[in-house]
């Protein structure tokens, strides 16, 4: 899920005010691909359009990315110009928190982060499925608060971005807390990504979040464990529940696409919100 193509702002520089330091113990990238399962990752991949990867992060990773978004949440690192209401296509459920909470680009925040585990791992599986020519194209949290109770709807992401001539993509959605099917883990139709895009349409009339015709029938859960991650191709389908426990489920979510696709996207002006997502915010406020 991502933003649509929006008219961007001048481009301000940002300073990173916060930095972050990686664990010692943690292996270096040849040391942690040499223990993973590649060839496996690139036929589940081709074969699905989704896959799991467990223990993408070490616990003590998790701790260091689930320490920044908290303090994102809680607004002690300011990330207004790029945090909105996903979920806004329906009344808030909660006064003081967004039904699903969306903050663009947390890596311009963090001086490093780009550097760490999660980034530079998920940059290696992506080189396996899609091939060496893919960047990271954008990096993003999406969290559903205890009782949000807010669905994403079904969707597919090609439907973001359907113009471009190169269709390969991963998404990587990392679990930061455990990911169950009552709190909103993510839902996939495997095998979808070999089909034709369903039609979609807006989730409601003028709302830049899209959606598509699809059912849980069609598909099947994926729970996962704190720093164990989902990746799926831009065109499989995917959707969550909503969050109807007590506790957080918090996401990191990276893409990757070729890097000649994201000088495209850049060439049209689109940057996935990267110079502020204003544009949403007053979509939001026209909705409440
Ligand atoms: O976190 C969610 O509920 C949805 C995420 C999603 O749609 C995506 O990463 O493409």
């Amino acid at each position: 899920m991502t933003i649509l193509w929006i008219e961007v702002a001048p481009k301000v520089e940002m300073k990173k005010e916060v930095a972050v330091k990686w664990p010692e113990s943690s292996p270096s990238l040849p040391e942690w691909l040499a223990t993973q399962p590649t060839q496996d990752w690139e036929d589940t991949f081709h074969r699905d359009g989704c896959l799991t990867v467990n223990n993408i992060l070490t616990e003590d990773e998790v701790r260091i990315y689930k320490d920044i978004y908290t303090r994102m949440l809680s607004g002690e690192i300011d990330t207004r110009r790029h945090r909105h209401d996903l979920g806004n296509h329906v009344k808030q459920v909660s006064i003081n928190q967004e039904n699903i909470c969306q903050i663009m680009w947390p890596s311009e925040y963090i001086e490093d982060l780009l550097k760490g585990p999660l980034h530079t791992r998920a940059e290696a599986i992506a080189h396996v499925v899609l091939g060496k020519d893919c960047v990271l194209d954008f990096d993003m949290l999406i969290s559903k608060g205890p009782h949000t109770n807010t669905e994403t709807p079904w969707h597919q992401d090609e439907s973001y971005w359907p113009d471009q001539p190169d269709k390969r993509a991963a998404s990587f959605w990392v679990a930061l807390d455990e990911s169950t099917v009552d709190n909103g883990c993510m839902w996939f139709v495997p095998g979808s990504h070999k089909l034709p895009m369903r039609p979609f349409r807006p989730v409601s009339e003028g709302h830049h979040v899209l959606c598509c015709d699809c059912s849980e029938e069609e598909g099947a859960p994926r729970p996962l464990k704190p720093g164990s991650c989902t990746v799926h191709h831009g065109r499989t389908l995917h959707y969550s529940r909503g969050n109807t426990t007590n506790t957080q489920r918090r996401a990191y979510i990276v893409n990757f696409r070729p890097a000649d696709m994201v000088k495209f996207e850049r060439d049209h002006k689109f940057d996935h919100g990267k110079s502020g997502v204003d544009e949403i915010i007053l979509t939001h406020k026209e909705v409440q």
